[in-house]
């Protein structure tokens, strides 16, 4: 006997869409999970899945031998235009996943990294140069300068070409074609099947704009090919260059072209999030965003930051991951069971509680897994960095935290990110004192493949005394 899994009633043919704002998806799930509880039911023309938020549930599906990462939804949409790269691929099944995988796991490794300092400092510095032209009275919009940071950087370092996003208003071709496929993605995931393949303007649009991608991508590749760069060591040369160790194989030019896209897509929105949502609550959290700049006093003083600071900003360290923790700017993901490990059935979830529908997806609701009181307390709403502090965050239950997925398919890129996002807090906290532009702002969200404050502008007033 199981116990039936919460099912808010929907209507007929239609199914829960009503319950789902269409601009907001992931904050309907999770006033759906205040209601309903940590599991419960959704179908929409006649697709259902599971949407879980407790660290109980959650410990449960991270089990990769009973269940795999889910490509469904937006991200089936985005595998239009990066077919089997890393994100998006089918695996098992899709040899490409593994092969890329192993190429690429050493060019994402910390020493990779670290030779990616300079390159990262010098789009840094480019932000930093913006805004102390703006002057003190200029609201600034740190969501559109973060973005233009990240893009930046992941197009320096993974394909050694520079977008100079700081220097143009309107979008380089690639970033504008990205972006067309990424918001074509949203919305196509949210129509029904037949829809999608008509000849829309939309439709049209979608497929232009990945081919203007591809192609782009294409052209980078086939000029490194013409014109080596061996001493580079940016992700592009770890492609071209780079053998599977186990087969011997090099990646085929379609799988670097899909990865090249792939870091682009995955590497921006989420890092530029990330970074976003960590101003926000500092501003609001006085005490915390002292604390971060006399950090950075201490450890820098006046002098450039070095790759040899990095490690020594735990308390800023501790402030990305709680930001990380409230909201994560890819705010869930899904899995289903493993095809070929997972030999149960029916399928269960809550240790034999709850039956799961044959075909059945499970999403995971990241930022409700981060309140669990079971895990973080009553205090769970509040941004405090203390409590990601090395010492304590090596205590918390395994799978309490999850803002960059799970097991072999997390994030290939959260090395990259977090020396990023170290980089830029510790030199815009050195160089600038932040505030709000409207003191009575509170956190409004815009949600695309990701989620993004809405609306958040500051204003940054160079510090005395530095250059
Ligand atoms: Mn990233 C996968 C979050 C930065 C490249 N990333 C994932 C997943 C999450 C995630 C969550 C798992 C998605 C899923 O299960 O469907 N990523 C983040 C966050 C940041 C981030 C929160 C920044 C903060 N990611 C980056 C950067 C890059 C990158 C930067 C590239 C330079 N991420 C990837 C790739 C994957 C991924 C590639 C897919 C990995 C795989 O499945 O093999």
């Amino acid at each position: 006997d199981y116990t039936p899994i919460p099912h808010p009633p929907g209507v007929p043919l239609l199914g829960n869409i009503f319950d789902i704002d269409s601009e907001l998806p992931m904050a309907s799930m999770e006033h759906l999970a205040d209601t309903c509880g940590p599991i419960y039911r959704l179908s929409t023309f006649g697709v259902s899945r599971v949407i879980i938020s407790s660290h109980e549930l959650v410990d449960e599906i991270c089990n990769e031998e009973r269940f795999r990462k889910a490509v469904f939804s937006g991200l089936k949409e985005i595998r239009n235009g990066i077919h089997d790269g890393l994100f998006t691929a089918e695996y098992p099944g899709e040899e490409n996943w593994a092969i890329a995988h192993r190429v690429l796991v050493p060019a994402f490794g910390p020493l990779a990294i670290r030779g990616m300092f300079d390159e990262m400092y010098d789009i840094a510095t480019q932000l930093v140069l913006k805004w102390a032209r703006q002057g003190p009275k200029q609201p600034l919009t740190p969501t559109d300068d973060f973005t233009r940071l990240t893009l930046d950087t992941i197009a320096l370092c993974a394909m050694g070409t520079r977008f100079n996003s700081f220097y143009h208003e309107d979008m380089h071709p690639f970033v504008g074609a990205m972006m067309g496929m990424l918001r074509g993605a949203g919305q196509r995931s949210r129509r029904p099947g037949i829809i999608r393949d008509l000849p829309t303007s939309d439709n049209t649009k979608f497929f232009n704009d990945i081919a203007v991608c591809q192609k782009t991508a294409r052209d980078l590749l086939e000029d490194r090919r013409k014109n080596p760069e061996p001493e580079k060591k940016d992700l592009l040369n770890a492609m071209v260059l780079g053998r599977d160790p186990k087969t011997g194989q090099g990646l085929t030019d379609d799988s670097i072209i899909n990865n090249m896209i792939t870091f682009l897509i995955a590497g921006h929105e989420t890092t530029s999030g990330t970074l976003s949502f960590l101003f926000y609550y500092l501003l609001k959290t006085p005490q915390a965003y002292k604390k971060a700049q006399e950090e950075v006093d201490t450890v820098l003083g006046h002098r450039k930051i070095t790759v040899e600071d990095l490690p020594k900003l735990s308390y800023i360290n501790a402030c990305i991951r709680e930001a990380l923790r409230l909201k994560p700017p890819a705010p869930g993901f899904s899995v289903e069971p493993h095809p070929i490990k997972n030999i149960e059935d029916p399928v269960t979830l809550g240790n034999g509680k709850y039956k799961l529908e044959k075909g059945e997806k499970v999403v995971i609701v990241l930022s409700k897994l981060h309140r669990d009181p079971a895990v973080w307390g009553d205090d769970a709403e509040e941004f405090k960095p203390e409590r990601m502090l090395d010492d304590k965050f090596e205590k918390y239950p395994k799978n309490s935290w999850k803002p960059f997925g799970n097991g072999m398919r997390g994030c290939i890129g959260r090395p990259f990110a977090w020396q990023e996002m170290l980089i830029v807090v510790a030199m815009l906290l050195q160089n600038f004192n932040f505030q709000l532009h409207d003191p009575t702002y509170n956190l409004r969200i815009k949600q695309a493949l990701t989620v993004k404050p809405k609306d958040f502008e500051i204003r940054a007033t160079l510090r005395e005394g530095l250059d």
